[in-house]
């Protein structure tokens, strides 16, 4: 079988599974890299005595302390900022709750279950209070998503391109197993009366941080969770309960939910009006632009990674939409003149992360490395000159253009503007 290879490198997206990629990758490798393999194996010290004994409650290895959080508050108010999920040095599609993003107006509020109420009021026949220990008996549903803050990926708009690792420039987006409650069956419990146009949801930290949803959402996908990634949510990602409102913007996914008030209007929150509002070309500023569209970003190898072999390797990286599924990604190793389809790891789900993945061998070559997403909607990820000619350069919210990664002769890596 003859694999496609492109301009740049990449290769056809099943040349791994068909290829001996072992001697493929282990010939490219300079010899100073491979003479120090033991051909044996010596008894090391973690051979040679018992090992630690059992822990409640599992950590990650000490070897990797350099895979954390990383965080950028606001000096005046420290519960104010946002830490960011090191997406360059995850794999696969789940973020580890440890590693989720945080966005915070006031603080993590360390919330007594026993204590907390979640109260549904407003345009409702029954008026409706539930304690954690009541929401707990209620049947259940889980789904896999990604929350991005409608933030995230803003550097985009700099004059210049940004110097930094994926998860300080991206970060600001992660994907869990969330599990609780359709918020339907709780407004059913509530009563919703024919008036009802809008949920206005309130959390319980000290910014009592609260946004306007449409109704419609409210009722079709969105549910109450208590649970992340199979335990109990964590603090900073609303323990005890989150709203989860798939595909939408972060904002919306109120944390320590303890109000839901029924309205037929938006309550023009700061936050749906101050901020999270794109001011466009005309000067006037769009409102309520709830769905996050389509993004890919090549997470591997990307800014702070080096190469330092020639030969094959396998680029990595992640796609999400908030319309639905992602049908596509290519790559190009040309800054966009040529494209070639990556693998999509399976199952690919709606308004979730997907993980793609494509052969890619380096000999040197400078190249400029990108990636599109296309999802089912048949939306297809702009570049960024397409971007700002539709938004302008006054926005601050949903930047979501095509990265690109420019790699030197040295194998150092870039981010350039197209
Ligand atoms: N109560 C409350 N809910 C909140 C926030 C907050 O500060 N307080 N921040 C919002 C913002 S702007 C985002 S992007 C998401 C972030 O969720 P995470 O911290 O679990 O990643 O939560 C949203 N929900
Ligand atoms: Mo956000």
């Amino acid at each position: 079988m003859k694999f496609k290879q492109i301009a740049g490198g990449l290769i056809d997206r099943r040349y791994f599974l068909k290829k001996s990629l072992i001697f493929s990758v282990a010939a490219s490798i300079p010899a100073y890299l491979t003479a120090q393999t033991p051909l044996e194996l010596e008894r090391t010290e973690w051979m040679s005595e018992p090992g630690l004994g059992f822990s409640n409650y599992g950590q990650p290895s000490p070897f990797e302390k350099k895979t954390i959080r990383w965080t950028m508050a606001n000096s005046h108010a420290p519960g104010n900022g946002v830490s960011w999920t090191p997406l360059q040095d995850l794999e696969g599609i789940i973020t580890p709750s440890g590693l989720h993003f945080e966005r915070h107006h006031n603080g993590v509020p360390q919330i007594d279950p026993t204590a907390h109420r979640l109260m549904i009021h407003g345009l409702v026949n029954n008026p409706v209070e539930f304690s954690i220990e009541n929401l707990l008996q209620y049947p259940k549903t889980s789904q896999i998503c990604f929350i991005e803050c409608g933030g995230n990926s803003n550097a985009g708009w700099h004059t210049n391109p940004i110097q930094t690792p994926v998860g300080n420039f991206h970060g600001m987006v992660s994907c869990s197993e969330w599990t609780g409650i359709p918020l339907k069956l709780l407004l059913n419990e509530a009563q919703l009366q024919p008036q009802a146009q809008w949920l206005i949801a309130e959390g319980g930290d000290a910014s009592l941080m609260n946004v306007s949803l449409p109704i419609d959402k409210a009722t079709s996908d969105c549910f109450v969770a208590l649970y992340q990634n199979g335990e109990r949510i964590r603090p900073e990602n609303g323990y005890p309960l989150r709203l989860i409102v798939p595909g939408w913007e972060g904002v919306l996914n109120v944390k320590w939910l303890q109000r839901i008030h029924i309205a037929n209007q938006p309550t023009m929150s700061r936050n749906e009006t101050a901020k999270y509002t794109e001011l466009l070309p005309s000067g006037k500023a769009q409102q309520f632009s709830f769905i996050m569209a389509a993004k890919s970003i090549i997470t591997n190898p990307s800014f702070g990674h080096q190469l330092n072999r020639f030969g094959l390797y396998q680029i990595s990286g992640l796609a999400w939409s908030g319309r639905g599924k992602i049908t596509r990604v290519e790559v190009s190793a040309d800054q966009g003149q040529t494209w070639l389809d990556a693998e999509l790891q399976t199952p690919v789900l709606p308004l979730c992360f997907t993980r793609f993945r494509i052969p890619w061998q380096w000999q040197g070559q400078a190249v400029v490395l990108c990636s599109r997403a296309t999802d089912e909607t048949g939306y297809i990820q702009p570049t960024r000159t397409e971007l700002v000619a539709q938004r302008g350069r006054h926005g601050y919210f949903h930047y979501n253009a095509i990265v690109n990664w420019a790699i030197s002769a040295q194998g150092k890596i870039s981010h350039v503007y197209d």
